[in-house]
């Protein structure tokens, strides 16, 4: 890593700590029954590092996508009496509320609505015994309608005779993914039977994704915030891992060490399982750590990405366990870098597709004077062992919504992922980067996260000195 790097990286830990001590601060004088509506600025009127403007703005453009029809999201439930996994609220329902509550349901309503309202917000009742256990979901009444900014919050036990003249008034309801047939078993399956009880005639659609996913894909300023902190959490925990990898290392004490760098900023989960593959392992695309120990020669692929504030992020880096690329190891990295140092001038914002960058990438590969054995002990050109696809939209989801196109607009965020994997020769190298569309160009929002291999080289000397 060079000088500039290093500073910037050591400004953004400072920032973190500082960041981290003032919340603790916060949290200690708050009182204990606040809702955990904003655990990281609640002051500000922020929830989840957005705006209430923002979150009020989805929803007003969400209604008028639905065009006279309901829309009705549901959050999951609890996991129950002690949770394997923290829990996690729906994607829509979180872009449009703010409010992480199980079992939350939000309604948007049509103009002229026999309610007289846009939109209500159903929460179960706050529980006083369950508090005792955990701390508690915000719950319904004008507490959580001045901190969400939402109409009108009400419970969850009274909402079909709240909604029953509004199900009545309606033509039409959009609920988010299948329904009918293919909805069967299901939880949506239950909601329907509902919605039908109380209104034989309503149209049912599963169509609320299609409102919603063209919004998601293009970000919003204090979405972009989020996946900034996620994307900084991230690269702190690839340069720890870095100085960490060495022989007998296991993949799985490499992933403890990046899991508590999410931790230290601020990211509560993964966006995904971490991917750290050594050896052979560098060959499976996604191999989730294992027991194995890292061996001398052994490259290994980190792909990981801390979760802020329901935003991920997705960065991979190629580390040679014993500190040095072979020169063969360092011509294959040199090219995968290469490509996508010329995906990035490809782009032309508002223009080019992700499937004409694909496209690129692999023809830039294949001009190489590289080649490599394939399966069958053949030469091939260097674009037959890239084997997945080169980028992906990135937000909420790892592999995010898409707006119904594939140009790369200004406001998105993307993936730009090339990769070689050579199992005949026991290794694969991927560099993975998170790229906005601005109007102008690319912002590449992990620039600060060094990948050329002497710089690469460079972070792993700092852990042998
Ligand atoms: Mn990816």
């Amino acid at each position: 890593m060079n000088e500039t790097g290093r500073n910037r990286l050591n400004r953004l830990r400072g920032g973190f700590t500082l960041l981290t001590l003032l919340t603790l601060c916060l949290a200690q004088r708050a009182a204990p029954t606040a809702p955990p509506l904003a655990r990281e600025n609640a002051a500000s009127g922020r929830l989840f590092g957005q705006t209430l403007d923002e979150f009020a703005n989805r929803r007003e453009l969400v209604r008028e996508a639905a065009k006279g029809g309901i829309v009705l999201l549901r959050a999951p439930a609890e996991g129950g009496d002690v949770d394997r996994v923290r829990f996690r609220t729906d994607n829509h329902v979180m872009y449009l509320t703010g409010v992480e509550a199980p079992r939350a349901c939000l309604a948007l309503l049509p103009e002229g609505d026999p309610s007289g309202k846009r939109e209500i917000l159903f929460l179960p009742p706050q529980n006083a015994g369950a508090s005792v256990w955990t701390a508690p979901y915000p719950g319904p009444g004008a507490e959580t309608e001045r901190a969400t900014g939402i109409e009108s919050v009400q419970s969850t036990r009274t909402m079909w005779e709240t909604l029953r003249p509004s199900l009545m008034n309606a033509k039409t309801v959009h609920l988010a993914g299948p329904v009918g047939e293919r909805a069967r078993y299901t939880e949506t399956a239950e909601l329907e039977a509902r919605l039908r009880a109380i209104n034989p005639n309503l149209e049912i659609t599963g169509s609320a994704q299609s409102l919603i996913h063209p919004l998601r894909w293009r970000k919003s300023p204090g979405e972009i915030a989020n996946l900034r902190a996620a994307i900084a959490a991230t690269a702190d925990a690839q340069i720890s891992v870095a100085r960490f990898l060495r022989k007998d290392v296991t993949e799985l004490a490499a992933e403890g060490v990046i899991i508590a760098a999410f931790r230290r900023g601020g990211a509560v989960r993964e966006g995904f399982p971490c991917i750290v593959g050594s050896g052979p392992n560098s060959n499976i695309l996604h191999y989730f750590a294992g027991d194995r120990k890292m061996q001398p020669g052994d490259l290994v692929v980190v792909d990981i990405g801390a979760e802020y504030n329901y935003y991920t992020a997705d960065i991979t880096r190629t580390f040679p366990v014993s500190g040095r690329f072979t020169p063969r190891q360092r011509e294959v990295y040199q090219l995968v870098l290469d490509t996508q140092r010329a995906c990035e001038k490809y782009v032309v914002p508002g223009k080019t597709t992700l499937w004409e960058l694909d496209q690129y990438a692999r023809d830039f590969m294949r001009k190489s004077p590289l080649r490599a054995k394939d399966s069958k002990g053949e030469l091939r050109t260097m674009d037959a062992f890239f084997v997945h696809g080169l980028g992906h939209w990135l937000g909420m989801d790892v592999h995010d919504v898409s707006g119904g196109s594939a140009v790369l607009q200004p406001g998105v965020v993307f993936t730009i992922e090339p990769g070689i994997y050579l199992p005949s020769e026991g290794f694969g190298i991927r560099i993975e980067d998170d790229y906005l569309v601005t109007p102008g160009g690319l912002e590449k929002l992990s620039r600060d996260l060094p990948s050329d291999p002497a710089q690469i080289e460079a972070i792993m000397r700092g852990s042998r000195r």
